[in-house]
Protein backbone atom coordinates (compact mmCIF):
# COMPACT_ATOMS: atom_id res chain seq x y z
CA UNK A 1 0.00 0.00 0.00
CA UNK A 2 1.39 3.27 -1.06
CA UNK A 3 0.51 6.30 1.49
CA UNK A 4 1.44 10.44 0.96
CA UNK A 5 1.77 12.46 3.85
CA UNK A 6 1.05 16.49 3.49
CA UNK A 7 1.98 18.83 6.18
CA UNK A 8 1.49 21.79 4.27
CA UNK A 9 -1.40 21.05 2.35
CA UNK A 10 -3.32 24.15 0.27
CA UNK A 11 -5.76 24.95 -2.43
CA UNK A 12 -3.80 26.03 -5.21
CA UNK A 13 -5.56 29.43 -7.35
CA UNK A 14 -3.87 29.00 -10.46
CA UNK A 15 -3.99 31.96 -12.85
CA UNK A 16 -3.14 32.23 -16.63
CA UNK A 17 -2.12 35.12 -18.10
CA UNK A 18 0.04 36.37 -21.38
CA UNK A 19 2.80 37.53 -19.25
CA UNK A 20 4.10 38.27 -15.78
CA UNK A 21 6.00 41.52 -15.83
CA UNK A 22 7.38 42.84 -12.71
CA UNK A 23 6.14 46.82 -11.57
CA UNK A 24 2.72 46.90 -13.72
CA UNK A 25 -0.76 45.67 -13.15
CA UNK A 26 -0.98 42.48 -14.71
CA UNK A 27 -4.23 40.81 -15.90
CA UNK A 28 -5.37 37.88 -15.46
CA UNK A 29 -7.37 35.95 -18.04
CA UNK A 30 -8.89 32.72 -16.40
CA UNK A 31 -8.83 31.69 -12.96
CA UNK A 32 -8.84 28.18 -11.48
CA UNK A 33 -8.77 26.36 -8.18
CA UNK A 34 -6.91 23.23 -7.82
CA UNK A 35 -5.72 21.31 -4.84
CA UNK A 36 -2.22 22.08 -3.86
CA UNK A 37 0.45 20.48 -1.78
CA UNK A 38 2.76 17.86 -2.96
CA UNK A 39 1.73 14.68 -0.92
CA UNK A 40 -1.51 15.28 -2.14
CA UNK A 41 -0.30 15.84 -5.84
CA UNK A 42 1.31 12.57 -5.76
CA UNK A 43 -1.60 10.41 -4.86
CA UNK A 44 -3.99 12.20 -7.23
CA UNK A 45 -1.13 11.48 -9.36
CA UNK A 46 -0.53 7.71 -9.25
CA UNK A 47 -4.54 6.95 -8.96
CA UNK A 48 -4.49 8.38 -12.95
CA UNK A 49 -1.76 5.85 -13.31
CA UNK A 50 -3.73 3.25 -11.81
CA UNK A 51 -3.01 3.05 -8.23
CA UNK A 52 -5.00 3.96 -5.53
CA UNK A 53 -3.52 5.37 -2.17
CA UNK A 54 -3.77 6.47 1.76
CA UNK A 55 -3.70 10.40 2.15
CA UNK A 56 -2.16 11.59 5.81
CA UNK A 57 -1.42 15.04 7.07
CA UNK A 58 -2.80 18.10 9.14
CA UNK A 59 -5.60 20.91 7.65
CA UNK A 60 -7.47 23.89 8.87
CA UNK A 61 -10.28 25.51 9.16
CA UNK A 62 -12.91 26.12 5.80
CA UNK A 63 -9.97 25.80 3.41
CA UNK A 64 -8.76 22.45 5.17
CA UNK A 65 -12.65 21.32 4.46
CA UNK A 66 -12.66 22.10 1.09
CA UNK A 67 -8.52 20.10 0.72
CA UNK A 68 -10.66 16.94 2.49
CA UNK A 69 -13.82 16.82 0.65
CA UNK A 70 -11.26 17.39 -2.94
CA UNK A 71 -9.65 14.60 -2.01
CA UNK A 72 -12.51 12.12 -1.37
CA UNK A 73 -13.62 13.53 -4.61
CA UNK A 74 -10.77 11.99 -6.41
CA UNK A 75 -11.65 8.45 -3.96
CA UNK A 76 -8.66 8.51 -2.17
CA UNK A 77 -8.30 6.58 1.29
CA UNK A 78 -8.56 9.71 3.20
CA UNK A 79 -6.75 10.13 7.09
CA UNK A 80 -6.25 13.70 7.04
CA UNK A 81 -6.80 15.15 10.54
CA UNK A 82 -8.58 18.23 10.51
CA UNK A 83 -8.54 21.55 13.40
CA UNK A 84 -11.52 24.03 13.10
CA UNK A 85 -9.18 27.15 13.91
CA UNK A 86 -6.79 28.84 11.46
CA UNK A 87 -7.20 28.48 7.59
CA UNK A 88 -5.06 25.67 5.41
CA UNK A 89 -2.82 28.03 3.28
CA UNK A 90 -4.20 28.77 -0.68
CA UNK A 91 -0.97 29.02 -3.20
CA UNK A 92 -1.13 31.23 -6.16
CA UNK A 93 0.65 29.75 -9.62
CA UNK A 94 1.18 32.23 -11.96
CA UNK A 95 1.28 30.50 -15.83
CA UNK A 96 2.19 32.45 -18.55
CA UNK A 97 1.73 31.51 -22.78
CA UNK A 98 5.47 30.56 -22.77
CA UNK A 99 4.68 27.95 -20.51
CA UNK A 100 6.62 29.80 -17.58
CA UNK A 101 5.17 29.06 -14.22
CA UNK A 102 5.40 31.08 -11.26
CA UNK A 103 4.44 29.53 -7.38
CA UNK A 104 3.95 32.01 -4.80
CA UNK A 105 3.32 30.02 -1.44
CA UNK A 106 1.62 31.14 1.65
CA UNK A 107 3.22 30.25 4.80
CA UNK A 108 0.41 27.77 6.19
CA UNK A 109 -0.69 27.10 9.25
CA UNK A 110 2.00 26.31 12.24
CA UNK A 111 1.73 22.81 13.59
CA UNK A 112 1.68 22.11 17.02
CA UNK A 113 3.01 19.28 18.72
CA UNK A 114 -0.59 17.99 19.99
CA UNK A 115 -0.52 17.55 15.77
CA UNK A 116 2.67 15.73 15.42
CA UNK A 117 1.74 13.46 18.21
CA UNK A 118 -1.65 12.26 16.14
CA UNK A 119 -0.60 12.70 13.37
CA UNK A 120 2.27 9.74 13.68
CA UNK A 121 0.32 7.65 16.11
CA UNK A 122 -2.14 7.70 12.80
CA UNK A 123 0.54 6.80 10.60
CA UNK A 124 2.32 3.88 12.86
CA UNK A 125 -1.55 2.48 13.78
CA UNK A 126 -2.52 2.32 9.46
CA UNK A 127 0.86 1.41 8.02
CA UNK A 128 1.62 -2.73 7.73
CA UNK A 129 4.75 -4.10 7.31
CA UNK A 130 6.55 -3.01 3.61
CA UNK A 131 4.05 0.00 2.73
CA UNK A 132 5.64 2.71 0.69
CA UNK A 133 5.21 6.07 2.71
CA UNK A 134 5.92 9.15 0.77
CA UNK A 135 7.21 12.18 2.94
CA UNK A 136 6.59 14.90 0.21
CA UNK A 137 6.49 19.30 0.54
CA UNK A 138 6.93 21.58 2.84
CA UNK A 139 7.63 21.31 6.39
CA UNK A 140 9.26 24.61 7.35
CA UNK A 141 5.67 24.65 8.98
CA UNK A 142 6.70 22.54 12.48
CA UNK A 143 9.25 20.81 14.18
CA UNK A 144 11.95 19.34 11.37
CA UNK A 145 12.42 16.42 13.05
CA UNK A 146 9.16 15.28 12.70
CA UNK A 147 9.64 13.06 9.34
CA UNK A 148 12.68 11.61 10.99
CA UNK A 149 10.54 10.93 14.26
CA UNK A 150 8.10 8.63 12.07
CA UNK A 151 10.23 7.30 10.54
CA UNK A 152 12.46 5.73 13.96
CA UNK A 153 8.51 4.84 15.02
CA UNK A 154 7.93 2.72 11.89
CA UNK A 155 11.75 0.89 12.52
CA UNK A 156 9.83 -2.67 13.08
CA UNK A 157 7.59 -2.45 9.86
CA UNK A 158 10.21 -2.34 7.33
CA UNK A 159 8.67 0.84 5.66
CA UNK A 160 9.94 2.33 2.08
CA UNK A 161 10.73 5.47 2.52
CA UNK A 162 10.24 8.17 -0.34
CA UNK A 163 11.52 11.42 0.62
CA UNK A 164 10.69 14.76 -1.34
CA UNK A 165 11.80 17.97 0.76
CA UNK A 166 13.95 20.39 1.06
CA UNK A 167 15.98 22.45 4.16
CA UNK A 168 16.22 21.05 7.45
CA UNK A 169 13.59 17.83 6.99
CA UNK A 170 15.52 16.50 4.59
CA UNK A 171 19.17 17.29 5.99
CA UNK A 172 17.59 15.50 8.97
CA UNK A 173 15.98 12.07 7.25
CA UNK A 174 18.69 11.05 4.85
CA UNK A 175 20.67 10.00 7.66
CA UNK A 176 17.99 7.68 7.99
CA UNK A 177 18.83 5.46 5.07
CA UNK A 178 15.56 6.30 2.81
CA UNK A 179 14.53 4.19 0.19
CA UNK A 180 14.25 6.89 -2.23
CA UNK A 181 15.18 10.63 -2.15
CA UNK A 182 14.38 12.87 -5.43
CA UNK A 183 16.05 16.15 -4.74
CA UNK A 184 16.08 19.02 -7.50
CA UNK A 185 19.63 20.95 -8.12
CA UNK A 186 18.92 23.37 -5.21
CA UNK A 187 18.40 20.62 -2.51
CA UNK A 188 21.30 18.53 -3.95
CA UNK A 189 23.85 22.14 -3.67
CA UNK A 190 22.20 22.31 -0.33
CA UNK A 191 22.75 18.91 0.76
CA UNK A 192 26.24 18.64 -0.74
CA UNK A 193 26.96 22.25 0.73
CA UNK A 194 28.25 23.40 -2.57
CA UNK A 195 26.51 24.44 -5.67
CA UNK A 196 26.02 21.58 -7.89
CA UNK A 197 25.31 22.20 -12.08
CA UNK A 198 23.43 20.61 -14.75
CA UNK A 199 26.83 19.14 -16.03
CA UNK A 200 25.74 15.25 -15.71
CA UNK A 201 29.91 14.87 -14.19
CA UNK A 202 29.14 17.55 -11.53
CA UNK A 203 25.64 15.64 -10.47
CA UNK A 204 27.65 12.43 -10.44
CA UNK A 205 29.88 13.87 -8.18
CA UNK A 206 27.68 15.18 -5.40
CA UNK A 207 25.29 12.30 -5.67
CA UNK A 208 28.36 10.35 -5.32
CA UNK A 209 29.45 12.57 -2.07
CA UNK A 210 26.48 10.98 0.13
CA UNK A 211 27.03 7.41 -0.50
CA UNK A 212 27.99 7.21 3.06
CA UNK A 213 24.28 7.65 4.13
CA UNK A 214 23.48 4.52 2.72
CA UNK A 215 20.23 6.06 1.11
CA UNK A 216 19.01 3.32 -1.45
CA UNK A 217 18.12 5.33 -4.43
CA UNK A 218 18.79 9.13 -5.60
CA UNK A 219 16.48 10.36 -8.30
CA UNK A 220 18.27 13.93 -9.34
CA UNK A 221 15.62 16.23 -11.28
CA UNK A 222 16.70 18.90 -13.56
CA UNK A 223 13.80 20.27 -14.78
CA UNK A 224 13.47 20.42 -18.51
CA UNK A 225 16.99 18.98 -18.80
CA UNK A 226 15.17 15.78 -17.52
CA UNK A 227 16.69 13.46 -14.51
CA UNK A 228 19.67 10.84 -13.01
CA UNK A 229 18.91 7.87 -11.71
CA UNK A 230 21.57 6.61 -9.18
CA UNK A 231 21.15 3.15 -7.66
CA UNK A 232 23.13 0.60 -6.57
CA UNK A 233 22.68 -1.64 -10.00
CA UNK A 234 23.69 1.58 -12.29
CA UNK A 235 22.96 5.36 -13.15
CA UNK A 236 20.87 6.40 -15.69
CA UNK A 237 20.11 9.56 -17.67
CA UNK A 238 16.39 10.49 -18.81
CA UNK A 239 15.71 13.15 -21.63
CA UNK A 240 12.39 13.68 -21.81
CA UNK A 241 11.03 14.23 -25.38
CA UNK A 242 9.89 17.57 -26.32
CA UNK A 243 6.50 18.90 -25.90
CA UNK A 244 4.09 21.77 -25.94
CA UNK A 245 4.32 22.89 -22.54
CA UNK A 246 1.69 24.44 -20.81
CA UNK A 247 2.71 24.39 -16.69
CA UNK A 248 5.50 23.19 -15.18
CA UNK A 249 4.09 23.53 -12.27
CA UNK A 250 3.33 20.16 -10.19
CA UNK A 251 5.84 18.39 -12.98
CA UNK A 252 7.97 16.97 -9.95
CA UNK A 253 5.00 15.01 -8.26
CA UNK A 254 4.50 13.39 -11.16
CA UNK A 255 7.43 12.08 -11.47
CA UNK A 256 7.97 11.05 -8.10
CA UNK A 257 4.40 9.16 -8.47
CA UNK A 258 6.15 7.39 -11.71
CA UNK A 259 8.67 6.70 -9.23
CA UNK A 260 5.98 5.08 -7.05
CA UNK A 261 4.53 3.53 -9.63
CA UNK A 262 7.26 1.74 -11.43
CA UNK A 263 9.05 0.81 -8.50
CA UNK A 264 6.23 -0.65 -6.47
CA UNK A 265 5.60 -2.55 -9.67
CA UNK A 266 8.69 -4.21 -9.58
CA UNK A 267 9.66 -2.87 -13.15
CA UNK A 268 13.49 -2.53 -14.17
CA UNK A 269 15.56 0.73 -13.23
CA UNK A 270 15.39 2.03 -17.01
CA UNK A 271 11.29 1.13 -17.19
CA UNK A 272 10.69 3.07 -13.68
CA UNK A 273 12.54 6.11 -14.85
CA UNK A 274 10.70 5.92 -18.39
CA UNK A 275 7.31 6.34 -17.29
CA UNK A 276 8.48 8.43 -14.81
CA UNK A 277 9.74 10.87 -17.28
CA UNK A 278 6.58 9.89 -19.03
CA UNK A 279 4.52 11.29 -16.62
CA UNK A 280 6.22 14.35 -15.92
CA UNK A 281 6.22 15.39 -19.42
CA UNK A 282 2.23 14.81 -19.64
CA UNK A 283 1.74 17.05 -16.77
CA UNK A 284 4.11 20.15 -18.62
CA UNK A 285 1.29 19.82 -21.61
CA UNK A 286 -1.61 20.16 -18.95
CA UNK A 287 -3.07 23.28 -17.30
CA UNK A 288 -3.17 22.60 -14.03
CA UNK A 289 -0.68 22.17 -10.88
CA UNK A 290 -1.59 18.02 -10.76
CA UNK A 291 -3.01 15.40 -12.81
CA UNK A 292 -2.14 14.49 -16.56
CA UNK A 293 -3.61 12.64 -19.69
CA UNK A 294 -2.81 9.06 -18.75
CA UNK A 295 -2.94 8.29 -22.71
CA UNK A 296 0.27 10.72 -23.06
CA UNK A 297 2.09 8.90 -20.45
CA UNK A 298 2.57 6.09 -22.38
CA UNK A 299 3.11 7.99 -25.79
CA UNK A 300 5.56 10.07 -23.94
CA UNK A 301 7.25 6.89 -22.27
CA UNK A 302 8.04 5.72 -24.83
CA UNK A 303 9.27 8.86 -26.69
CA UNK A 304 11.86 9.63 -23.80
CA UNK A 305 15.58 8.89 -24.37
CA UNK A 306 17.22 6.85 -21.65
CA UNK A 307 20.60 6.99 -21.58
CA UNK A 308 23.09 4.39 -19.32
CA UNK A 309 25.76 6.29 -17.50
CA UNK A 310 27.46 3.13 -15.42
O1 LIG B 1 4.40 20.75 -6.86
C1 LIG B 1 3.34 21.64 -7.01
C2 LIG B 1 2.71 21.93 -5.68
O2 LIG B 1 2.13 20.76 -5.17
C3 LIG B 1 1.74 23.08 -5.81
O3 LIG B 1 0.51 22.68 -6.14
C4 LIG B 1 1.89 23.90 -4.56
O4 LIG B 1 0.78 24.01 -3.77
C5 LIG B 1 3.18 23.48 -4.01
O5 LIG B 1 3.66 22.36 -4.75
C6 LIG B 1 3.41 23.20 -2.59
O6 LIG B 1 4.78 23.00 -2.41
P1 LIG B 1 5.47 23.12 -1.01
O7 LIG B 1 6.89 22.82 -1.25
O8 LIG B 1 5.22 24.51 -0.52
O9 LIG B 1 4.79 22.09 -0.15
Amino acid sequence: MINTVTLNPAIDQVFFLHEFKKNITNRIRETRETLGGKGTHVSINLKLLGIGSRVFGVCHGETGRRIIERLKAEELDVHFIHRDYGSSRTNYVLVEDSGDSTLIAERGMMLEEADLRELTDTIVREMGTGDYLVFSGDASNCDPSIYGRIIRALESKKINVFLDTSGRALAECIALKPCLIKPNLDELSFLCGRAVSEDTGDVLEAVGSLSHYGIGIIAVSLGSAGSVLYTPQGVWRAVPPKVAVINTTGCGDCFLAGLLYGYSKKMPHEEVLRTATGASSAKAESALSVGFDPGRVRELSERTEIQRLS
